[in-house]
């Protein structure tokens, strides 16, 4: 049978349509599990001051378990001596014993609440003085990067990355902090502010724990910044801490944080951070982009409206208890290393 020329242009209208539409198709899909590439991410953190940094972290590892994240590095912006063993603590459970932490030397250095646990969950990190110098851990990382690559999320106040961008040439790159910055990370995302303005001297924690690390970043960095102020009204942990494997030390973070404060579910500021980090707006989130943010050394932030810039920060577009499920429900995501049956043992208690 032969197939007369018409018809042949007629199936390639059709083929060529199709393809099209799949493309499109492709292109549109900006849920959680379609097919882009793992988000390359430096997580940086204040752990210890508050337990969400615990579940940030938790859902990371998750989502790169799941194919959507590749950690690059795990860093404190609290040069405590308990957070870079939490940290570990943390990375180990979930199957990454040898993923690279960093600790500020030059951060505030504030001891709260759940550290007490970390002693009876196997790591090897005994203390924060044991942890390379943040600062040069970045660069070091940086450096092997592509270019335009890595995502920093910075779930604590913004002393790493002050330091960074005031860095010189080093055995790492011949670029200066600043150049490298440049060079390197494709979105910085920042919990931290109250948007669009916070009151004069009543500046958001992160933000005002180190308020000159703050404006420096705020008015010196050199790409593309998302500030994420949302979460305390996204409620999280009760099921985790209900639910959880025993021998996972974040539902006993989360434990040690209820007791202390008497509550029974916490805020979700730094796993939305996270959320954001790998996943983009998704069906989570509207990005704020017309404008810039103006910060002051007291740790306060203003939104001053106008063209787009480099500045966004996010506001909701899921019903926060839809957000809290979904972040739940990460929480309670069996790791790798579970269902690999690798983790060797639980708490020693
Ligand atoms: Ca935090």
């Amino acid at each position: 049978m032969t197939i007369r020329p018409r018809y042949l242009w007629l199936i390639s209208r059709v083929v060529v349509v199709g393809l099209v539409g799949i493309l499109l198709t492709g292109c549109r899909s900006g849920g959680p599990l379609d097919s882009r590439q793992a988000v390359p991410i430096i997580f940086d953190t204040d752990i210890g001051t508050d337990v969400d940094d615990a579940g940030a972290l938790a859902i990371l590892h998750i989502l790169a378990d799941r194919g959507e994240a590749k950690i690059l590095a795990t860093m404190s912006a609290n040069q405590n001596r308990w957070c870079a063993p939490a940290i570990d603590v943390i990375n180990t459970y979930y199957g990454r014993e040898d993923m690279p932490i960093g600790s500020s030397k030059t951060g505030p250095n504030p001891e709260e609440w759940y550290h007490d646990s970390v002693p009876d969950y196997p790591h090897d990190l005994t203390t924060s003085d044991d942890a390379p110098d943040a600062v040069a851990l970045y660069r070091k990382i940086l450096a092997a990067q592509p270019d335009q690559s890595v995502t920093i999320v910075v779930v604590g106040w913004l002393t790493n990355m002050a330091d960074l961008l005031n860095s010189k040439p080093d055995q790492y790159s011949p670029l200066t902090g600043r150049q490298m910055v440049k060079a390197k990370v494709k979105e910085l995302v920042s919990m931290g502010g109250r948007w669009p303005n916070s009151p004069k001297n009543e500046g958001e924690y992160n933000f005002h724990m180190d308020g000159v690390a703050a404006h420096k970043v705020i008015s010196d960095w050199p790409g593309k910044i998302m500030f994420t102020g949302l979460g305390k009204d996204v409620m999280t942990g009760a099921r985790l801490v209900a639910q959880g494997p025993k021998d996972n030390p974040v539902p006993a973070f989360y434990r040690n944080f209820f007791k202390g404060h008497k509550v029974s579910e916490r805020s979700s500021w730094d796993l939305i951070a996270v959320l954001y980090a790998v996943r983009g707006l998704s069906d989570y989130f509207t990005a704020i982009s017309e404008g810039k943010c103006v910060g002051q050394k007291d740790g306060s932030n203003q939104w001053i409206p106008g063209p787009p810039s480099k500045h966004a920060y996010l506001v909701y577009k899921m019903p926060q208890t839809e957000l809290a499920a979904v972040i739940e429900d990460l929480l309670l995501t069996e790791t790798q290393s579970q269902s690999a049956g690798s983790v060797e043992a639980g708490p020693r208690l």
